[in-house]
């Protein structure tokens, strides 16, 4: 298998709250990431903190922290080739205003502190971020009949 990943997607409660989740979801299913995770629910401070701990110090920061526990979140973990690349492709740059047109936060987004999702921007950081948020039997490991329609090795 070539270059298999898993990456955290958290579509975030403006996502949530706009009635966008199906949409955002649909975006990935489509491409070809297997989804091996979910959970909707509000993240709490804690958590918040620990996810977002390469932020802190930053004038942003508690600004971030009360948007992302500011009601529920959908939290996902995608997998595929590359998935992290393919993931954070798909969601657009930081800032919608520069996102490519197409993107997630470019198609639905103004501003940086509204931009709808989450994704892990390295492998490192996706299996960081996937243990933070799920455990064990939360992670299935499950093959999918097409995937040799879907991807080649
Ligand atoms: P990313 O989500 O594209 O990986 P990061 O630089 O890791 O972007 O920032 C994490 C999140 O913090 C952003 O998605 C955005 O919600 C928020 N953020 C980043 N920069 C700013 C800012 O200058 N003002 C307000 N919020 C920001
Ligand atoms: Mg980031």
């Amino acid at each position: 298998m070539a270059d298999i990943e898993r990456t955290l997607v958290i579509v975030k409660p403006d996502g949530v709250q706009r009635g966008l989740t199906g949409e955002i979801v649909n975006r990935f299913e489509r491409r070809g990431l297997k989804i091996v995770a979910m959970r909707f629910g509000t993240i709490d401070a804690a958590l918040a903190k620990k996810h977002y701990a390469e932020h802190e110090g930053k004038p942003f920061y508690a600004g971030l922290v009360d948007y992302i526990t500011s009601g529920p979140s959908l939290v996902m973990v995608l997998e595929g080739p590359k998935a992290i690349e393919i993931t954070r492709s798909t969601v657009g740059s930081t800032r919608p205003w520069e996102a490519a047109p197409g993107t997630i936060r470019a198609d639905y987004g103004l501003t940086v502190g509204r931009n709808l999702v989450h994704a892990s921007d390295s492998v490192a950081s996706g299996e960081r971020e996937v243990g933070l948020f799920f455990e064990g039997e939360e992670l299935p490991s499950w093959s999918r009949d097409t995937d040799r329609w879907v991807y080649d090795e």
